[in-house]
């Protein structure tokens, strides 16, 4: 996706994500995965003085009013849909979450970002705040895998995706394929010599998680400038070989398409990383 503005409502977004729907549509799609809070633009880049100040960003329920319209219309092209959104739970808990639907509209699961970046309080001397670690609890739920689309299917958020142990975690339970969607801006306040290489990491993380565990990911931006804000594009569909069969040439809303065989896990997980065979956990031991 591109960038959504400030001033972009929730509906605005949705439209946007069912012109893309049906692009997946008459490419017979059976998945679309879309990035993460895909319903609004990055609203932790505005600090608030109170903490319930962006709660007009969250979704108290998913599908909620204006949501129910892209579930109900996947349901009837039969593709399953990934979405990132921000969580408001009835008790209170604020979260950054996908949810992830089958074909037939049954919910599959819900993922809760685990590794939440950026910080607390605001800190002007920034050109932009990244108050994740103010909009955002960290979940305890870790990363489980969920049978759908024929296989075993995972999720992580965006800096999750930086961390070897979120791949290893459903690598272990035999993922085949993960959806992560992104909102990764250019400019890294602590440390802009990383700046030039936001593109580099990017992929660089996400093709090792791959071929390190066999299995499919898909990676998925939401780039562009958005509200003076450059952020990161190249949506990218990585094979269990680690190489990226297809990713985005814009910093738009695109569409990228790949034929994920789930099989193709099977070459690298019976062989190289047959991980019963060849795998050491009681040399990993500060790490298991
Ligand atoms: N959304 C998100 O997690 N973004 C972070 C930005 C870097 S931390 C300020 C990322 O890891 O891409």
């Amino acid at each position: 996706m591109g960038p959504i503005g400030r001033g972009e409502s929730r509906s605005d977004a949705v439209t946007r994500l069912l012109a893309l729907l049906d692009q997946a549509a008459e490419r017979r799609a059976d998945l679309i995965v879309y990035p993460e809070l895909a319903l609004s633009t990055f609203f932790p880049r505005w600090y608030t003085d109170e903490l319930g100040g962006h709660d007009h960003y969250y979704e108290r329920s998913m599908p909620g009013p204006e949501t129910q319209v892209l579930f109900d219309t996947a349901k009837e092209y039969g593709i399953g849909v990934h979405l990132g959104y921000a969580e408001l739970t009835d008790d209170g808990h604020r979260y950054n979450s996908a949810i992830l639907v089958d074909g037939a509209g049954n919910e599959v699961g819900i993922y809760r970002k685990v590794h939440i970046p950026g910080h607390e309080n605001n800190e002007p001397w920034r050109p932009f705040q990244h108050l994740e670690r103010r909009y955002f609890e960290e979940s305890n739920e870790g990363f489980p895998v969920w049978r759908a689309f024929g296989g075993l299917v995972g999720m992580a958020i965006c800096n999750d995706r930086r961390w070897p142990e979120t791949y290893r975690e459903m690598g272990l339970q035999g993922v085949e394929l993960i959806m992560i969607g992104y909102n990764t801006p250019l400019h890294y306040a602590p440390d802009p010599a990383q700046n030039p290489l936001q593109s580099f990491h990017n992929h660089l993380c996400m093709q090792a998680g791959a071929y390190q565990n066999g299995a499919w990911v898909i990676g998925v931006a939401k780039g562009g400038t958005e509200e003076g804000v450059e952020s990161l594009a190249q949506s990218a569909i990585i094979a269990p070989s680690g190489q990226i069969v297809a990713q985005a040439v814009t910093t738009g809303d695109e569409l990228i398409v790949a034929d994920c065989d789930l099989d193709w896990c099977g070459q690298y997980k019976n062989t190289l990383f047959d991980f019963a065979r060849y795998r050491r956990p009681e040399m990993y031991g500060r790490i298991t």
